[in-house]
């Protein structure tokens, strides 16, 4: 702690100005100290930006004002503090106020479910959903995913998941978010945002920002190495806002509640404390009005914390039950011993309270019905305090029947790769043979491994916290077997994917062949067969490659099916003869093999379209993450050198011709692109927002007598379990913190709740809203030309035309639905934002003056129309 204590103080003498971020995209090579960005370090901007109710905050503000007014100290510092890992019912609790009758606020995991809870549904995860690129399945998707948190008594559901974006796949969380491209991560976390906010559950979008790796993401012991400090990932300005940021922006201006901070650091600032991407970024240019909680022991201060933004620390404690706090009590003096304002205190709980009334969680409320940490129906409701012994899980059924759009979902998210003809299958083939333990249980049951830790059977969500449990899981083997049953047909299976002479012998008398395979990955606590979180190689796991070619040896008609976090290698198979069709299923969730006969016996027509690029090897995807410490016990420098080219950003600067490219996807049907139409909308020109903010409010007082905060004497202590009660009146020893008092230089500026200037690309939540400005309509016609009707998505791209810019960029999308033979209009906009890039000079967004070309296509590299942008007047 020392060592980071250490660590801020250095900065902190930087002089608070305006901020100067590293703006350079030179071209590096990996990440070698030679690197520009190496030892990058971020500047300090103060103070935090205080909620002001901008957009459409102003009732959930005035509600919160009202409320926090009447708050004593120990008041606001219980709402902004956890109690500690597993001393409530959620993964995280904070404090109650029992004086007003207002209950803990209860913090629960996952983006693709209810974690640690019985009767809840398993969705598909949200690198699956993305390849639907329907922005209406997003939406239900969050809204049914709320409805169900908001039944089991959750206030904040711990997703959904932006960062990592997916910089490399091999990133082990990659698949909880939805996209390496930051338009369809954008437009998908601002629907599940929605609709997750809808249903009166706080939104938390996670994790702000550049955790792009699990290996050494926190500070801490890791494997053979020793203690190794948290990963910095050091990045420019430019490629922030293009590409990093850019979807936590629709996220704010979606209306998010609140935003995790991650463990990583970013220009070798810990993410939780670093007040440029807190306070400058975020609650400054983004506007952002709800509040920033850490991630799970993510924060690593207390006062440099509180200055730099934090307005919540999960689960509270400095260490998973080490009963001690960052804040709690630290809070409590920091305020009275006059460290940190009062405002600052205030505006944390302006901020959690403003969110809960802009959700409507005040008539929304029900009380928390499960324990995540057993599933006993009588237990302790402070777990690791063993105390509070009574009713604990009510088993809630929360599911309704949401498995019905599960289904669905899964299906229409559902890739079609390659198909020589023989997809849709009738369900009438003579003898079908399913080979793989990928399509059937794991001898465990779907639950079986600790946070789906394993990789034993079908697979359909990864592993970690990122998890739900599932009610049942639809094997696809059980789907297949009961479709071609109730068809009279016969169909048997090798699932032991080492059986060679059994695969064989199968294999050779089949009319069809289905081969279910797959790659795995998740959080970096749990290592499965040598994964710790990230993936090692991007090949298939269980030997899948050598079980296709067993297969493929013996059948002229084998179809693979991939269940996979992300891109897999399929150089060895995709071209082969005997491989007739290859479908990539993602991670479908609980109706997996329902979902999946819906696509191959053509109940569906498969629509979805690849939400990342394959290539054909690792490298093509740009540098590696990192898997061993560089100096000892230094924070690794992982060096963003490539900048905004990841994924097909990437392939195209490089010219590699990917095997599958992002956008890609296949339909029982086929469409045709013509009639492209570009109309411009008058704008207004676009003015940078100025002028000043109000002064910080204070609501209350608070009496700086150590005596008013001590311990009441009737209160019953949980063990560990973090109170905001002191309990000394020597405020050194009420601390217990040996570097109590030192006499630090705080950032300039941090204690000024003075009016400050307002952030020239700011002005409302998600930036200045002239952004979203419409500059452009684009309009073609896309005709079905095939026989069945269909699913198509049509992509529009747009090349910005400067040196810097890569070839094309993803701007929009819509998924048609068309009739044979029959037409459909697809129409999109283009905003200001859409044709500008971030220019680090002026901190704000420019239209440069190259020339650029608006594409509208079936993918990224299948760009049919395209037209001159007449950015003249703008
Ligand atoms: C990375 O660095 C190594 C060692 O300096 C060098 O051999 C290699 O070519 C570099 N890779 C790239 C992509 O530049
Ligand atoms: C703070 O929260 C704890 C736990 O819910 C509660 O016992 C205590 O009474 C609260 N303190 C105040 C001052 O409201
Ligand atoms: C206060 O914070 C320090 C670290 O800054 C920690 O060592 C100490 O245990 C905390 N005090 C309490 C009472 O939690
Ligand atoms: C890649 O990792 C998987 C999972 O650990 C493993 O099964 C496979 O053998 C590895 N592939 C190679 C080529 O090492
Ligand atoms: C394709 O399958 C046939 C059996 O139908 C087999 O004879 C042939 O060797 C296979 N080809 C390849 C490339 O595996
Ligand atoms: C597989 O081989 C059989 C026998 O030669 C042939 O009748 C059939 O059409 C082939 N199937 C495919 C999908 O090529
Ligand atoms: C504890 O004492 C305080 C102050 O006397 C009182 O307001 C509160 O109701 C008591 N709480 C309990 C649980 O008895
Ligand atoms: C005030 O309290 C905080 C939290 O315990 C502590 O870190 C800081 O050193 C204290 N400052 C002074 C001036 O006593
Ligand atoms: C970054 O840009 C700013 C503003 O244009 C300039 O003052 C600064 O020198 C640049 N820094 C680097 C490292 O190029
Ligand atoms: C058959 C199989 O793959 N079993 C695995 C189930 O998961 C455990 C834990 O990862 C492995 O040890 C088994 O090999």
């Amino acid at each position: 702690m020392l060592r980071l204590a250490q660590a801020f103080l250095a900065i902190a003498l930087v002089q608070a100005q305006s901020p100067q971020y590293p703006n350079t995209t030179s071209p590096g090579t990996n990440n070698t100290d030679s690197s520009p960005l190496n030892n990058a370090e971020s500047p300090p901007f103060y103070p935090s930006p205080w909620i002001e109710g901008t957009g459409d905050w102003a009732a959930a503000y005035a509600k919160a004002q009202a409320f926090v007014s009447q708050l004593t100290l120990l008041e606001k510092v219980n709402l902004t503090t956890g109690t500690g890992w597993q001393s409530e019912a959620c993964v995280g609790t904070v404090g109650s106020i029992p004086r007003l009758g207002f209950d803990s606020l209860c913090m629960q995991d996952s983006p693709l479910g209810v974690r640690f809870a019985d009767y809840v549904s398993a969705f598909p995860a949200g690198g699956t959903i993305a390849a639907s690129w329907d922005r209406g399945e997003f939406y239900r998707r969050g809204y049914q995913m709320g409805r169900e948190h908001r039944e089991k008594g959750v206030d904040v559901q711990l997703g959904p998941v932006v960062g990592p974006l997916g910089r490399n796949p091999k990133g082990g969380r990659n698949w909880e978010g939805f996209s390496p491209d930051p338009v369809l991560s954008g437009l998908a976390v601002a629907d599940t945002v929605r609709g997750i906010q809808d249903a009166g559950v706080i939104a938390c979008t996670k994790h702000y920002i550049m955790n792009e790796q699990e290996h050494f993401r926190s500070p801490g012991n890791f494997e053979d190495f020793g203690f190794v400090d948290a990963v910095s990932s050091n990045l420019d300005d430019k490629t922030l806002h293009e590409l990093y940021l850019w979807p936590f922006a629709d996220a704010v201006r979606a209306g998010t509640g609140s935003i995790m901070c991650s463990y990583n650091k970013v220009n070798n600032s810990q993410a939780c404390q670093n007040s440029y991407l807190q306070n400058y970024i975020l609650k400054g240019e983004l506007g952002f009005q709800g509040f920033i909680m850490s991630d799970w022991d993510a924060q690593h201060s207390g006062v440099a914390s509180t200055l730099a933004g934090l307005d919540m620390t999960m689960p509270g404690d400095t260490d998973f039950n080490s009963g001690q706090s960052f804040w709690g009590p630290n809070l409590t003096l920091s305020i009275i011993n006059g460290t940190v304002p009062q405002w600052r205190l205030d505006d944390a709980a302006l901020r959690i309270m403003a969110a809960y009334y802009y959700v409507g969680r005040d008539e929304a409320s029900v009380p928390v019905n499960f324990n995540s940490w057993v599933r006993d129906t009588y237990g302790y409701q402070h777990f690791f305090g063993k105390a509070g012994y009574g009713l604990i899980n009510q088993h809630v059924d929360v599911r309704a029947d949401h498995f019905r759009s599960i289904r669905r979902t899964a299906a229409k998210s559902t890739v079609l790769l390659k198909n020589t003809g023989v997809l849709p299958l009738s369900g009438t083939e003579k003898w079908t043979g399913v080979f793989g333990n990928d399509a059937t249980d794991g001898e465990y049951g779907p639950n079986g491994c600790p946070d789906h830790g394993c990789n034993n059977g079908t697979l359909a969500m990864g592993w970690g916290s990122g998890t739900s449990d599932f009610p049942y899981l639809v094997t696809p083997l059980e789907a297949i077997k009961s479709k071609i049953a109730s068809n009279g047909g016969v169909v048997q299976s090798v699932t032991d994917n080492w059986a060679y002479a059994q695969i064989a012998a199968l294999a050779k008398q089949v009319s069809v062949s289905i081969v279910f395979v797959n790659a795995d990955s998740g959080e970096g606590y749990i290592t499965v067969d040598g994964n710790a979180g990230d993936r090692n190689n991007l090949t298939l796991w269980q030997d899948g490659e050598a079980l296709i070619r067993n297969v493929s040896a013996n059948c002229n008609n084998t179809i693979v099916v991939i269940h996979s976090v992300g891109p897999v290698l399929v150089n060895s198979f995709y071209d082969s003869d005997n491989i007739t069709a290859i479908v990539w299923a993602g991670l479908p969730g609980q109706e997996s093999g329902n979902a999946i006969v819906d696509i191959l016996y053509g109940r569906e027509n498969p629509g979805g379209k690849l939400p990342f690029t394959i290539g054909s090897s690792a490298s093509e995807y740009g540098p590696d993450l990192i898997y061993e410490p560089i100096n000892d016990h230094d924070s690794p420098q992982d060096n963003f050198e490539e900048g905004v080219f990841i994924d097909y950003r990437a392939f195209d600067k490089q010219n590699i011709t990917p095997v599958y490219e992002f956008g890609f996807g296949l339909s029982y049907t086929t469409f045709n692109y013509s009639n492209i139409k570009v109309a411009k909308v008058p704008a207004s020109k676009y003015t940078p927002t100025t002028g000043q903010t109000k002064a910080a409010p204070t609501l209350g007082n608070y009496s700086t007598d150590a005596a008013d905060y001590q311990w009441p004497a009737n209160l019953t202590h949980v063990n560990t379990y973090i109170y905001p009660y002191l309990n000394s009146t020597d405020l050194a020893k009420a601390s217990q913190d040996r570097d109590y008092g030192l006499n630090y230089t705080w950032p300039e500026g941090a204690t000024d709740g003075s009016p400050q200037a307002r952030i020239a690309a700011g002005g409302a939540p998600g930036g200045n809203p002239q952004l979203w400005d419409v500059l452009f309509t684009v309009g073609a016609t896309i005709t079905n030309t095939g026989s069945r009707s269909g699913d198509e998505v049509v992509q529009v791209y747009l090349s910005l035309g400067g040196p810097e810019d890569p070839k094309v960029v993803l701007r929009g999308f819509d998924r048609l639905s068309i009739q044979a033979g029959k037409s459909a209009t697809f129409q999109a906009e283009i905003t200001r934002r859409d044709v500008s890039n971030w220019d680090t000079a002026s901190q704000n967004w420019v239209i440069t003056k190259f020339p650029k070309t608006v594409y509208v296509g079936a993918s990224s590299r299948k760009l049919a129309l395209s037209a001159k942008l007449d950015l003249s007047d703008f």
